[in-house]
């Protein structure tokens, strides 16, 4: 029967609920629609949700069956039996000669899909494999480390509930970030009571609805976001009473900020002071003020002292911990959480010696730490949904790193730029041919997740990604039948005891790594309709009620035991997605460390101390590049079929209108733009959005698909061809992606 079927979206963090009604096929998605019964988005989708169906059935190189390079680099087609068994071979032999660790994970779920890649903890250990990495750390891990020094705790902001909401290098009308984005944004453009700050060089459609938009110099926020908190201690606008309760160290802050030169760093930004400080004053009057920082600043100069100033200017006015305000989240995962160690006490990476915060390396080290001599460096790289020859730093370079290592496996759906260059590729099912969720669940003051049911069968030759690990393990010889059988049997008893079983396995350090495996093929054969990959939710659920116990029974799964397996019977069962915890707003500071924020983090704070003048503009790259902007069609690289846009196909580089009309250009005209890393033609699209001196290429373009006879047709430009790993954050070594100094030049046709 032809019915419509609850799943998410996939594009962005927010994975709004959506139904799908299928084609006669069985496989066409003909109708999308908005899935009023989510309990977060309610109904909520945006304009690219209704194009999933070219993710499901475009023309994206679908993979089918397990892939093995010839020494052509060719790719030839494989059983899985061999794959399974030459991948563990070789990955066993790796781990002899040059020890497990040499062995790098990457990834392990985009926007959509996180839990297969929970799975790949097993792998890891089975193999002895230590570091890792995903996109995390090439945008939120100064954010983190951040929170981490100053709250022991990650942040979100209520900027749905918000008097002010403040936007700092982020577009939330096309990326998102917050539920039902686009509708809340124009609540508070039209209700005169609340107001909207925003600081982007550009006039985003988000700064378009703003009440102040600070439209910066590219790069400066650091300087501008200074002088915000200066305005603030000068202007005797912080909340000292609530400070003297909630925080330690602003006797360290204060006098840093006292010695700020306001006017000069707004000239620097090249902000009207008078429109700084009415935006200051605006923030530093209101109830409530939400904040979200996100690539203009994560991506950007300086961008780890800017997430500290930025989240200075909020605590400075008191805005944690009420309604509209920042809050400490629950949550299934430990997503965002850092152990916040000084600068230098951390781990480190073998060979970089770069920080590793959140447990990731930073991104932009992954080719140094291969490109090298080293006798640590690493020798093979396992890559899980994540296109990394794509999405990091200097394409050109990581293509590089992945033809040097020894062997490069890839788990992914379609044929990537990444899985291109693989020794083996893996197939996996899409994310609606399975079981499916993701550890975004950041709500507050309810909490939600999302086991999304799979909409249609998968093909043959797919295997979901638990069981291609637990494949892996076993082929590792570290588990088979007989760790199975005692949890098989306490299952038997019911899971009461099979709880006290694991337990057992938990109390062991090498098995309890290997848990994910051992819940997946003891736990998982019993659950019904197939959903063995919710396994693991089972011990997220429990270890969810030992951490958040009033949370989760004020959202009604009593206590205890039984409230563990309460909540992942409703999270088995709740195909809409379900409410996991509640709380109210004061909750947040039983999370906080100590139950005070910290506000003297000595390294940055120093950095502030000391900022140089901001440098000149440079003869040879009179532009600044922001290579990656999201836009209405853009959705990192989960899209390959092109089709799927309705505009911008070709992917433009936005210009001022001053620049083009200085240059000679129109719409559609073809230009050079190059960089230190390399150059690319792109048609131009002038606009009065845009700042003199910027210019800005849009995410996610430049993949290359074959078409129908078999050539390769590349879409637009690939922003990674233009940036280079060594631009990147002192701190946690995240790229300076919407920094990139460049250069123009007309193309005569
Ligand atoms: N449509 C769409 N939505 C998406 C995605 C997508 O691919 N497409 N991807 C998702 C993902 S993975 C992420 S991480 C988020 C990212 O979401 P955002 O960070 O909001 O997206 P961006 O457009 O990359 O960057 C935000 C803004 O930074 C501005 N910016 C550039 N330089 C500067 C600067 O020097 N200072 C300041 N203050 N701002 C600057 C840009 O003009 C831009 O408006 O989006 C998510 N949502
Ligand atoms: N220059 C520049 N570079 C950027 C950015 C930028 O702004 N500028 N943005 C960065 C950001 S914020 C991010 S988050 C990254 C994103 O970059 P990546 O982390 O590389 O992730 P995605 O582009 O989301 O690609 C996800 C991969 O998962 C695959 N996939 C889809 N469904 C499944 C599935 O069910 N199973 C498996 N195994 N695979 C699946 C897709 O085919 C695709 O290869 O890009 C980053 N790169
Ligand atoms: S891309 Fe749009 S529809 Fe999809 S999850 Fe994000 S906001 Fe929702
Ligand atoms: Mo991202």
């Amino acid at each position: 029967m032809n019915e419509w079927r609850p799943t998410a979206c996939i594009l962005c963090e927010c994975n709004c609920g959506i139904q799908v009604l299928l084609g006669p096929d069985g496989r066409s998605f003909e109708k999308i629609r908005g899935d009023k019964l989510h309990p977060a988005s309610a109904g909520y989708t945006c304009n690219k949700a209704l194009q999933l169906d070219r993710y499901q059935n475009g023309h994206t190189g679908r993979l089918t069956a397990p892939l093995r390079r010839r020494k052509d680099g060719s790719f030839e087609e494989i059983d899985w039996d061999t794959a399974i068994a030459e991948i563990s071979a070789r990955m066993l032999e790796l781990g002899q000669h040059f020890g497990g660790e040499s062995i790098f994970y990457y990834g392990g779920g985009g926007q959509g899909n996180h839990l297969g890649g929970a799975y790949a903890p097993a792998t890891m250990a089975a193999y002895g494999m230590k570091y890792r990495s995903s996109a995390l750390a090439q945008e939120k891990t100064g954010d983190f480390w951040v929170g981490a020094r100053m709250a022991g705790h990650p942040m979100r902001a209520d900027v749905e509930h918000a008097e002010v909401a403040f936007f700092i290098g982020k577009n939330p009308y096309q990326s998102h970030g917050f539920p039902r984005a686009r509708t809340v944004l124009k609540e508070i453009a039209k209700d005169s009571a609340r107001s909207m700050i925003v600081l982007d060089p550009v006039r985003t459609e988000t700064a378009e609805l703003a009440d102040f938009h600070l439209q910066l110099r590219p790069g400066t926020d650091v300087y501008l976001l200074s002088a915000m908190a200066a305005i603030l201690v000068r202007d005797n606008l912080i909340d000292g009473d609530w400070l003297a309760v909630h925080a330690t160290g602003l006797e360290a802050v204060l006098p840093v900020l006292n010695a700020v030169p306001i006017d000069k760093y707004c000239a620097i930004a090249d902000v009207d002071l008078d429109l700084v400080t009415a935006a200051t004053h605006r923030l530093a009057r209101a109830h409530s003020v939400a904040a979200l920082e996100d690539l203009g600043v994560q991506m950007n100069r300086y961008s780890t002292v800017v997430s500290y100033v930025e989240k200075l200017v909020w605590i400075l006015t008191g805005n944690v911990g009420k309604p509209g305000t920042q809050y400490a989240f629950t949550g299934l995962s430990n997503l965002g959480h850092d152990r916040g160690h000084p600068a230098g006490e951390g781990p480190r990476s073998p060979v970089a010696g770069a920080q590793i915060v959140s447990g990731l390396v930073p991104c932009n080290v992954i080719s140094e730490e291969i490109l090298t001599d080293h006798p640590a460096r690493y020798r093979a790289m396992f890559i899980e949904s994540s296109n990394p020859a794509h999405s990091l730093a200097d394409s050109a370079r990581m293509r590089e790193a992945l033809e040097a290592l020894e062997l490069v496996v890839v788990i992914d759906v379609a044929m990537t730029e990444t899985a291109r260059l693989a020794d083996y590729v893996l197939p996996a099912p899409t994310q609606f041919e399975k079981y499916e969720a993701t550890f975004f669940n950041f709500d507050f003051p309810r909490n939600i997740f999302h086991l999304r049911h799979p909409v249609l069968p998968a093909p043959e030759g797919v295997l979901p990604e638990p069981e291609i690990h637990a494949r892996l393990v076993e082929a590792a010889g570290v588990l088979g039948e007989a760790d199975y059988a005692p949890l098989r049997a306490a299952l038997a008893q019911g899971r009461e005891a099979f709880a006290m079983a694991f337990l057992g396995v938990l109390g062991d350090p090498a098995r309890s790594k290997l848990a994910p495996v051992l819940l997946y093929r003891t736990l998982g054969q019993t659950l019904p309709d197939g959903a063995a990959s919710a396994a693991l939710l089972w011990a997220a659920a429990y270890n969810m009620v030992r951490r958040f116990p009033a949370s989760v029974e004020r959202a009604g799964y009593g206590t205890g035991m039984e409230a563990g397996e309460r909540l992942f019977e409703a999270i088995l069962a709740g195909e809409h997605g379900v409410v996991i915890s509640e709380d109210d707003y004061a909750e947040t500071w039983n999370r906080v460390r100590d139950g005070v924020i910290r506000l003297d983090i000595p390294e940055l704070l120093e950095v502030v101390a000391a900022l140089p003048d901001a440098p000149g503009d440079s003869a040879d790259w009179p532009f600044i590049l922001s290579a990656g902007e999201r836009r209405a069609f853009t959705a990192n690289t989960i899209f390959r079929d092109p089709t799927w846009r309705k505009r911008d196909a070709a992917g433009t580089l936005r210009i001022s209108t001053t620049d083009a009309g200085r240059l000679g250009l129109t719409a559609g005209d073809l230009v050079q733009v190059t960089t230190r890393r390399g150059t690319a033609r792109v048609p131009v699209e002038p606009t009065d959005r845009m700042r003199p001196g910027h210019l800005s290429l849009p995410n996610g373009f430049g993949l290359s698909v074959e078409d129908p006879e078999g050539a390769p047709v590349t879409t637009g430009t690939a922003p990674n061809e233009l940036t280079s790993f060594e631009a990147r954050d002192e701190w946690v070594g995240t790229p300076w992606h919407k920094y990139v100094p460049a250069r123009l030049d007309t193309v005569s046709s």
